[in-house]
Formats: C-alpha cells, structure tokens, sequence
C-alpha cells in the first residue's frame, strides 16, 4: 500500500473511531499530512482537552501521550509505537528528583514537560521551553529552583533571569548534534538568513543564534519576520513543519544529523494499526496522573 492508500484508510477510520490525531512538529512529513492538528506538546494537549474526543492518536514520544492522557481523562488515548521514548525525558526519574529535594530542601522543583507522569507528581511545576522563564519567576524572589531534566534549557533560562537554579544533568541527543562550525557554516551557505535554535541546544550554539525559541515561537517568528530565509536550529522535522505552514519562505536545517530516532518511529502504517485496534493505550495511573496536573496547572496558571 502507498501512503496515500495509507492516509485514506486512516481518515476514514479516524471518522469512525471519533478519533482526533495529534501530530508533533517533528514527525516524518506524511504523518503531520494526516494530523488535525501539528504543534509542540502542550499546544497538541491542550487542543485535544478542549475538543474532547472519543480517542486521541498522539503521533510523537511517550511523555506527550501522557501529558494528553493527564488533561483528557475522558478520552483513549494512543501512541502508535510504545517504542518511541525520549531520552532525555529518561534521563530524570523521580528518585533523582528526590535525591535533588534532599540536597536542597527549600528549593522548588519546576520540571520540562520534557518528563514521564511520575517526575512531574513530584515536581512543584512543569515548564515549556517557550514558558520557563516565567514559571520560574512566578516562585517568589530568593526561592531556589531545582531544574530538570534539562541542563541546557536550564542553563539558557539561568541567564534570563536572577533566579538561583540547580541544574540536573540531562540532555537531548538530537540537539546535541548541532555544533557550532554547523551554524557558521550555514551562514556562510546562507548569508542574510536568519538563524533560530532551540534552547535545548548547546550554549556555544545558542549564542551563534539571532533568536532562541521552542517550535510553535520558530513559527511564529518565521511568519513575522521580514527575513525570507531561515536556518533551523531543532530537530529536523521542524523544516517540513515550516515549509508547510509559512508558504513561500526558505528553510535550512542546521544540520541533517538532528534527527530524533524515536519521533521516527511512528508511521502512517503504525498510526493505521492503531486505529484499528485501539492499541497500544497509554494509561496513567489515576493518583499520579492526579499529582501531575497539578504541576501543569501551575504552569498554565503562571502563563
Ligand atoms: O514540547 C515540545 O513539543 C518540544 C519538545 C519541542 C518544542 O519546543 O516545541
Ligand atoms: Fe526527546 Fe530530543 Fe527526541 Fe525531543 S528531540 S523527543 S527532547 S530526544
């Protein structure tokens, strides 16, 4: 079957199941195709708690099918790979966070959404990459912050404010992969461009950057700018995203080699398969999921 025969069949099926398909900004090119709606997380979570449909097919990692099965309790919700983790999101477990609150026992722990359900039950607040900053300040002055599970988003929100935060140590792989000498060089291939990274990024390339934002800002400030070429600093993804949404502009992915095996591994066969069978549900547990939301609701209380 070709994708088209694919995308046909899971249409038609997405009617019948009263199902509502989320598809993340770095998804493969044809499944954002069949999305209702592409954005960053918590825009796609948000979106279905407000729709509140019989079934939700989240095409991205695991955390983010979380997140929607936290703010939907009422409806199914499916990722069409169990697989597709992140590992940065891996990289922090609740114990950590514990062992964190026993070293600083006045701080308050504001977590990337970046993180499984339990890590957020123990966290005083989640944060986006776009909102953080604000979380952040929404603590009263002098309250020291404990931040996970990102180091590099950590440290970049560190410098836009006066807050004291200890940082955890975890990373994304595929941001990694961006290197300086890649933002140099794409300038060079590019002269005029405007570069956005992703603060998930390395410092030595956030500072290479003209503006530092979380996908739904890249797209934002791509419709807005009067730039007509852009260099992408994220996950590859983000330049079919770009291309589709902002017609008629140019966009350059920093470096091919930031690809997220893990967004990959959901097809448009599995997104079928899903459909089909109702699998494989992801299923919070009710006291965690309980915990959790308090933590998103105080990030969109401070937003
Ligand atoms: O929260 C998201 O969706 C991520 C991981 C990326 C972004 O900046 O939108
Ligand atoms: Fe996780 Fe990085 Fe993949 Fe996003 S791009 S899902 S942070 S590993």
């Amino acid at each position: 079957m070709g994708n088209d025969e694919i995308a046909e069949k899971i249409l038609t099926l997405k009617e019948e199941r009263e199902a509502l398909i989320l598809a993340h900004n770095y998804q493969r090119p044809e499944v954002q195709d069949v999305g209702d709606f592409r954005g960053d997380s918590l825009g796609l979570s948000r979106q279905a708690s407000e729709i509140k449909p019989k079934v939700i097919v989240f095409c991205g990692v695991h955390f983010m099918a979380e997140t929607a099965a936290i703010l939907s309790p009422g409806s199914t919700v499916l990722l069409p790979d169990l697989e597709a983790g992140c590992p940065m999101a891996d990289m922090m477990t609740p114990e950590d966070v514990e062992q964190m609150k026993r070293e600083h026992p006045n701080a308050a722990v504001v977590t990337y959404i970046n993180s499984s359900a339990e890590v957020k039950a123990v966290s005083d607040a989640c944060c986006t990459s776009a909102n953080a900053r604000k979380v952040i300040e929404s603590f009263p002055a002098g309250q020291e912050i404990l931040f996970g599970p990102d180091q590099y988003l950590g440290h970049y929100v560190s410098t836009q404010t006066d807050r004291t935060i200890h940082l955890w140590r975890g990373y994304c792989p595929s941001h990694m992969k961006i290197l300086p000498e890649d933002i140099e060089r794409a300038r060079e291939e590019h002269p005029g461009a405007e570069v956005m990274v992703h603060p998930e990024s390395t410092p030595d390339v956030i500072e290479r950057a003209d503006a530092v934002l979380g996908t739904a800002g890249m797209i934002r400030r791509a419709r807005e700018s009067n730039a007509t070429e852009f260099i992408v600093g994220t996950e590859v993804g983000m330049v079919y995203r770009l291309e589709r949404d902002v017609p008629g502009k140019r966009f350059f992915p920093a470096s091919r080699r930031a690809l997220c095996p893990n967004m990959k591994r959901i097809t448009l066969e599995k997104v079928l398969w899903s459909l089909e069978e109702l699998e494989p549900r992801i299923i919070v547990d009710p006291d965690i999921a309980g915990q959790a939301k308090k933590a998103v609701d105080r990030m969109l209380a401070a937003v």
